[in-house]
C-alpha cells in the first residue's frame, strides 16, 4: 500500500510556504505541475514547471474559472493505476497519473469577513479547487492530497521515511481532511448566502460552525464536547471576552447562554436586571435601581440554589454589583462590560470566570434553534416573542392594578426561559418563586410557593413573598386546579396564554377569588 510520488499538480491562493515545499518535491525527483498564479511563483523561483494547460491542451479561460476543470485533470487524479480499462483510458487519452495534489481554495472566508461586495464574494467561490480535492481524495488508494499548508513538512517527512512513498494511511488522514475542508468551505458559502438572501445576519440559518474550542468533557466526564461558533455576531457567549477564570466547560457555556439571553429581555435603560442560573433555570431574577440592588432581590429568590449559580447582568458590573456577587459561591459572571474596578473585585476570585460581550442581544432577532433526536434533528425559528409586543386581554371582571401589569409583564418575560411547565411568582420586580421542568402544571405551581415559603422562612419573614404576588404560567392552565395553587400561595394576579377547552372554568375559579387575570395568546413552551 505505499506509493512512489512522481508528479504533483500544485494549486495554492495562499503561497505560504510553497517555495520550499516545491523545492524539496523537486529535489526528490517529483515533477512539477501548476495553474497560473502558482506556476509564475514557481518558475519566478527557478523551479521546473509545467504550466497545467500543457496537460489539458486548453488555455485557462474565462478569467480563471475553468483552469483544472478537465477530463486531462481529473483523469490523471481518479484513475484506478492497476485497473486495465482505466489504463487503456490514460494511454488513449494521453494521461500521466498525479500522485500528489497541493490545493488550498480561493480565500472564500476571509473575503467575505472584509466586508467585500457581492461580486466579489462570490467570484471567490472556488470550484476547481474542491472538485479536485475531493477527486484526490477519493482516489486516496493511489493519490496524497494536502490541503493545509502546515502538513507540507509531514509530507516530506513521511517521504524521507519511506524512500519517497507514502503508507495507506497517511494517505486516508490526508484525504479525510480534505473533506473536513471542502465540507466547512460549502458550509460556509451556505450560510453566507442565508445572510445574503434574508437581509439579516441570521447567519445561523443554516447549520454550520467552526470548531472554537474543545472542552475537556461534555456534560458528563464520560462524554465528549466541542464548543462550534456560527459566525452569528450577535452579542453572547460565542462571541464573548473572557477576561479571567478557568476554561468554561459544557454546562458553563450552555448556563451562560440561558442566563445573558434571559436578561438581554431586560430593557437596560429603563432599569438594572440580573438573573442567576442553574442548570439553565433561572432560579432569581430581578430588575432594580442598581445592578447591587437587583442582584439582592434576585439572590434573595432562592439562595440556596443560588450557590455555585452563574450571574447575568443587563449594564456594565460595577465594583457595588461585584462586591455582593463574589460574597457567593458563582461560577460564571457575563455582563455587556465591567469597569476596572469591578474587574480588579473579580480577579480576587482566581476561578471565577468573567465574560463581556460588548452589548446585548436583540430578544427579537430571528434565527434557528436546533435539537437532536435519534437519527436526526429538529430546527425551529427561536423563541423571539416578547410580551410587550402582545395584546394583553384582561379576562376577569376586575382588571389588574397598574403595578400588578408591570410585575405580570415581568413574570411573563422570566416564564419563557423557565423550562415547562413554568410558573412563576413575581412582586415589586423580582421573582420570588420559580417552579421549573415538572410534568405537571400543578406541581410546578407548588413547587413555586413551596420555594418561596422555604425563602421566606431563612429570612425570618412572617408570611411568604408570593402573598399580594403576581403568577405566570408559560402555558395555559388546563384545569382550575393550577390556578386554585396560585390561589392558595397568595397571588393576586394570573398572566398566561388562555386558549384552554376550560377556560371559562379557570376564569370563574379567579372570579370567585377576586383575582385579576390576563390571557396573552402566545404560549412560552421551553423543552
Ligand atoms: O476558478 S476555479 O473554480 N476554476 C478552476 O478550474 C480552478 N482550478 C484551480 N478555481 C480553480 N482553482 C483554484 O485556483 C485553486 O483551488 C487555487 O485556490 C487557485 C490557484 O490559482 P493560481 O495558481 O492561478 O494562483
Amino acid at each position: 500500500d505505499r506509493v512512489a510520488l512522481k508528479r504533483a499538480l500544485l494549486s495554492v491562493s495562499d503561497k505560504t510556504g510553497l517555495l520550499p515545499f516545491a523545492q524539496a518535491l523537486h529535489d526528490a525527483g517529483v515533477a512539477l505541475l501548476s495553474t497560473g498564479g502558482t506556476a509564475k511563483a514557481l518558475a519566478e523561483a527557478g523551479l521546473p514547471v509545467t504550466d497545467v494547460s500543457a496537460v489539458t491542451s486548453f488555455p485557462e479561460i474565462m478569467d480563471g474559472r475553468v483552469k483544472t476543470l478537465h477530463p486531462g485533470v481529473h483523469g490523471a487524479l481518479l484513475a484506478i493505476r492497476d485497473d486495465p480499462q482505466h489504463q487503456e483510458a490514460m494511454a488513449a487519452h494521453g494521461i500521466t497519473p498525479i500522485d500528489l495534489l497541493v490545493v488550498n481554495l480561493y480565500p472564500f472566508e476571509s473575503v467575505r469577513a472584509s466586508g467585500a461586495d457581492y461580486a466579489s464574494i462570490v467570484e471567490n467561490i472556488d470550484i476547481g479547487g474542491p472538485a479536485m480535492l475531493r477527486a484526490a481524495a477519493k482516489n486516496h488508494a493511489y493519490v496524497s492530497v494536502v490541503v493545509d499548508p502546515t502538513d507540507y513538512a509531514s509530507v516530506l517527512d513521511e517521504m524521507k521515511a519511506q524512500e519517497g512513498h507514502v503508507s495507506l494511511l497517511f494517505r486516508q488522514r490526508l484525504a479525510a481532511k480534505a473533506y473536513a475542508r471542502t465540507a466547512a468551505y460549502d458550509a460556509g458559502i451556505a450560510a453566507w448566502f442565508a445572510q445574503a438572501v434574508s437581509g439579516t445576519s441570521a447567519t445561523y440559518r443554516s447549520l454550520s460552525g467552526t470548531l472554537a474550542s474543545e472542552m475537556r468533557y461534555g456534560e458528563n466526564p464520560h462524554q465528549m464536547a466541542g464548543f462550534y461558533r456560527t459566525g452569528d455576531p450577535r452579542p453572547g457567549v460565542a462571541t464573548a471576552r473572557q477576561l479571567q477564570g478557568k476554561t468554561l466547560s459544557y454546562n458553563n457555556i450552555n448556563d451562560t447562554d440561558a442566563a445573558f439571553e434571559l436578561v438581554a429581555e431586560f430593557d437596560s435603560a429603563a432599569f438594572a436586571a440580573v438573573a442567576i442560573i442553574k442548570h439553565a433555570n433561572p432560579c432569581g431574577v430581578a430588575t432594580g435601581e442598581t445592578l447591587r440592588d437587583a442582584y439582592a432581590k434576585a439572590l434573595a429568590c432562592d439562595p440556596v440554589s443560588a450557590f455555585g449559580g452563574i450571574v447575568a447582568l443587563n449594564r456594565t458590573l460595577d465594583v457595588a454589583a461585584a462586591e455582593e456577587i463574589v460574597k457567593v459561591f458563582t461560577e460564571v459572571i457575563i455582563a455587556p462590560d465591567a469597569t476596572e474596578e469591578a474587574q480588579a473585585v473579580v480577579a480576587a476570585k482566581k476561578n471565577l470566570r468573567l465574560l463581556v460581550t460588548g452589548g446585548l442581544p436583540d430578544p427579537r432577532e430571528p434565527g434557528l434553534a436546533f435539537k437532536t433526536v435519534a437519527g436526526g434533528f429538529l430546527a425551529q425559528s427561536r423563541d423571539n416573542g416578547v410580551v410587550d409586543d402582545l395584546d394583553l386581554k384582561v379576562v376577569t371582571q376586575r382588571a389588574p392594578s397598574e403595578g400588578e401589569l408591570a410585575d405580570m409583564r415581568f413574570a411573563f418575560r422570566v416564564a419563557k426561559h423557565v423550562k415547562s411547565n413554568a410558573i412563576v411568582y413575581v412582586k415589586d420586580g423580582a421573582t420570588v418563586g420559580i417552579g421549573a421542568g415538572q410534568m405537571s402544571r400543578v406541581d410546578s405551581s407548588r413547587i413555586a410557593a413551596t420555594k418561596a415559603q422555604d425563602a421566606a422562612d431563612a429570612a425570618g419573614l412572617p408570611v411568604s413573598a408570593t402573598k399580594g404576588s403576581v403568577v405566570a404560567s408559560d402555558a395555559f392552565f388546563p384545569f382550575a386546579d393550577g390556578l386554585l395553587a396560585a390561589v392558595e400561595a397568595g397571588a393576586t394576579a394570573v398572566i398566561q396564554p388562555g386558549g384552554s377547552m376550560r377556560d371559562d372554568e379557570v376564569i370563574a375559579a379567579a372570579d370567585a377569588h377576586g383575582l385579576a387575570m390576563v390571557f396573552t395568546g402566545m404560549r412560552h413552551f421551553r423543552h
